[in-house]
């Protein structure tokens, strides 16, 4: 069993190469909440750009959605997008090189364990406070209402998309149905909350070592 908790999960960066004129691996597989980082190793320049209208990202020297430019760029530039939501295969081109075959793919796979919390008028967020092991990950799922989850420390903000997470979306409380993957990866408490006024819910993630969970705190 021990074997197993100190397998559970890590922080999933998953690097691919992007060279003259292609990407290696060109298809890779994650789980929903990894990121993926690209970084520019050719001398042409280069971007990553969605050809999927439900996950739009255009990266080089940071992404377009995130303040960062996703023109094509030279040597050197290292771009990272984060996946909340799983989709079999998210297809990505090189803007200037797509005629030469520049192109790769993201299959974003259900993580194989996760936690669950749902926000709701009637209910808030259930459960309120959660106690999670560090790398683990939570499925946000608004069942009613408009809502978003937004940390109180304002280290994440996430709806029908994350902010910073490089892929166009809505962060802000909005009544369109929606649910993410989140992978926590720092150690602590993080208490967040609704921005909707009428509605200001909020709840708490724990996140712990495996070896307190080890020694049994879990119990508790
Ligand atoms: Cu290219």
């Amino acid at each position: 069993m021990l074997v197993f908790w100190f397998n559970m999960g890590s922080a999933e960066v998953h690097d691919v190469v992007v060279q003259d004129n292609n990407f290696t691996p060109a298809n890779i597989s994650i789980q929903a909440g990894d990121t993926v980082r690209w970084e520019n190793f050719g001398n042409n320049n280069h971007n990553v750009a969605s050809t999927d209208l439900s996950f739009l990202f255009r990266c080089a020297d940071g992404c377009d959605d995130t303040g960062g430019d996703g023109n094509p760029a030279g040597l050197g530039w290292v771009s990272e997008v984060t996946f909340h939501l799983p989709d079999s295969s998210i297809p990505y081109v090189c803007e200037p090189h797509v005629g030469f075959g520049m192109t790769g793919s993201v299959s974003v796979q259900t993580p194989s364990e996760f936690q669950i919390v749902t926000v709701s008028d009637s209910d808030g967020f259930e459960p309120q406070e959660l106690t999670i092991v560090q790398h683990d990950r939570v499925l946000f799922i608004k069942t009613n209402g408009a809502h978003n989850v937004h940390a109180d420390d304002d280290s994440f903000r996430c709806a029908n998309g994350c902010r910073d997470d490089g892929i166009e979306g809505e962060d802000e409380f909005t009544g369109f149905p929606w649910q993410f993957f989140k992978q926590f990866n720092e150690l602590g408490s993080f208490p967040y909350h609704s921005d909707n006024p009428d509605f200001p819910v909020t709840g708490v993630i724990h996140v712990v070592t495996d070896t307190i969970f080890a020694n049994g705190f879990e119990s508790f």
